[in-house]
């Protein structure tokens, strides 16, 4: 018999979601479109066409969503605010009834015991401020500020747990410089400058939240950090590895969490950007003190250093575009790393996720630390029965909470996990094809049906301890 991998009492079991993916009712009480709903319906775009207009249709049945997890014994649930729905243009007041939904699913999740973690932006920039340039515009990162202002104001006092930004370099780097996401741009100088002025908008919006919310809750940030490997020890290799880490993590982590760039990020992006849009007294103003940081983790990158780019799609899992995520790195080659995949092709590695944290506990001593994104996609189907086996995804969540309770063993203060997501929802340009959920959703009838992953997830939440991986048959039998 292994070992039982058993946490500390007061670690937080979550799931996490985002508005666009979940949520629906793009025209309802106010919104207007973000980015998503605009890159969504442009034909080409995502999946079969597929758009975030029903969603999963959460915005109406959010009491039942919550009840959902309650039920599970999940302890926690991180999710985003529609920008769109609060602020319709972007800037200026308040629509009322937008903030009145996110207040009743606030104090749904309380009433449940369920601790509510709020991210403000996760990809859904209202459209007139892309029209009015966007994320490369400093103008954006001042309109954040005052919309971080709005939501503080009206949630602060029952939201302990504040997260800025969702994986800017998603934001940067997918939506202006490949264009797989949205608004789908493909300049790598705009790509850059989006990613000052994130950084510059998670600055304005920690000390937007910090003026108006109690001293006691606690502002962060999660980054999709990359844990980035190396195909050999060649100095040209590390070389890659390095520069890939720059732009992958160093770009946001190095200003939020240390007030500088990465020393060779301007030598090495010069051929695209003289970065004269960062001005005196920007880094302080990026570098806040924060109370966590969350890191979302699938998979790890592979590297080396190529005499050319390869031609055509890259295998470093960011989907397919002519155009490369990476800024002056055209000679840097992508390679899959070995192992078994998700449905989204990404290999399984929780070594990759122990590193990851034991790299941020290092670099920042005394952060906690939320692994804020986890999870992994598979074709799920409902058997006979009606239920939806998926041991595929109980063995993924068991090998990554094990390596985040290895990582805490080791001296790391990881203090939850949020796994993705909830339930099945829209992925992006990969539209209802990839399910991430613990709970499936059968899009046409919008019925929730729990996994088995969802019922393993939830012993683990009751009890504080991962179950037997072959004792899924047992769990799964429990929760129906
Ligand atoms: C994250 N990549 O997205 C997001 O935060 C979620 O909204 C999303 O559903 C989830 O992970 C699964 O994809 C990512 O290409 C999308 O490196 C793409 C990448 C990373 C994260």
């Amino acid at each position: 018999m292994p070992e039982p991998v058993t946490f500390p009492p007061a670690f937080l079991w979550g799931a996490a979601t985002s508005a666009y993916q979940i949520e629906g009712a793009v025209r309802e009480d106010g919104r207007t479109p973000s980015i998503w709903d605009t890159f969504s319906h442009t034909p080409g775009k995502t999946a079969g066409g597929d758009t975030g207009d029903v969603a999963v249709d959460h915005y109406h049945r959010y009491r039942d969503d919550v009840a959902l997890m309650a039920e599970l014994g999940l302890t926690a649930y991180r999710f985003s605010v529609s920008w769109s729905r609060v602020q319709p243009t972007g800037r200026g007041p308040a629509v009322q009834r937008g903030l009145d939904f996110y207040r009743k699913l606030v104090d749904e999740l309380l009433s449940h015991g369920i601790k509510p973690a709020i991210t403000l932006y996760h990809w859904d920039l209202p459209q007139e401020l892309e029209d009015a340039g966007g994320w490369p515009e400093r103008e954006t990162a001042y309109r954040f500020a005052e919309y971080a202002q709005i939501v503080g104001e009206a949630l602060g006092d029952r939201v302990e747990q504040w997260i800025t930004l969702n994986e800017p370099w998603c934001s940067a780097f997918l939506g202006y410089g490949s264009g797989v996401h949205a608004p789908g741009r493909t300049d790598p100088a705009a790509a850059l400058r989006a990613a000052h002025h994130l950084n510059l908008a998670h600055g304005l919006g920690t000390q937007a939240l910090r003026a108006v919310t109690p001293a006691r809750n606690s502002v962060a940030v999660s980054l999709n950090s990359s844990v980035v490997r190396t195909l050999t020890q060649d100095p040209a290799d590390l070389d890659a590895a390095l520069r890939i880490d720059n732009l992958a993590n160093g770009v946001f982590h190095g200003p939020m969490l240390k007030g500088a760039y990465p020393e060779r990020l301007f030598a090495d992006t010069a051929s695209v950007t003289d970065w004269s849009y960062v001005r005196d007294g920007d880094l302080e103003t990026i570098h806040q003190p924060l109370d966590a940081l969350g890191l979302n983790y699938y998979t790890p990158s592979l590297v080396s250093a190529a005499a050319s780019a390869p031609d055509g799609p890259r295998a470093d899992g960011h989907g397919a575009s002519a155009h490369s995520p990476w800024p002056a790195a055209d000679d840097v080659a992508f390679h899959q790393t070995p192992g078994d995949r998700t449905e989204m092709g990404w290999t399984i590695d929780p070594t990759g996720l122990h590193e990851l944290i034991m790299r941020y506990s290092r670099m920042v001593p005394g952060l906690a630390l939320y692994v804020t994104e986890n999870g992994a996609a598979y074709d799920d189907k409902p058997g006979p029965d009606g239920r939806v086996h998926d041991p595929e995804r109980i063995a993924y969540l068991h090998g990554h909470l094990s390596a985040v309770r290895q990582a805490i063993a080791d001296g790391a203060d990881v203090r939850g996990y949020y796994l993705w997501s909830l339930m099945d929802n829209f992925e992006w340009a990969y539209g209802y094809e990839k399910r991430f959920g613990a709970v499936y959703v059968d899009y046409a009838t919008q019925k929730r049906t729990p996994k088995s992953s969802a019922h393993w997830y939830g012993q683990a939440a009751r009890t504080g301890t991962l179950p037997e991986v072959d004792a899924v048959g047992t769990v799964d039998a429990v929760g129906t």
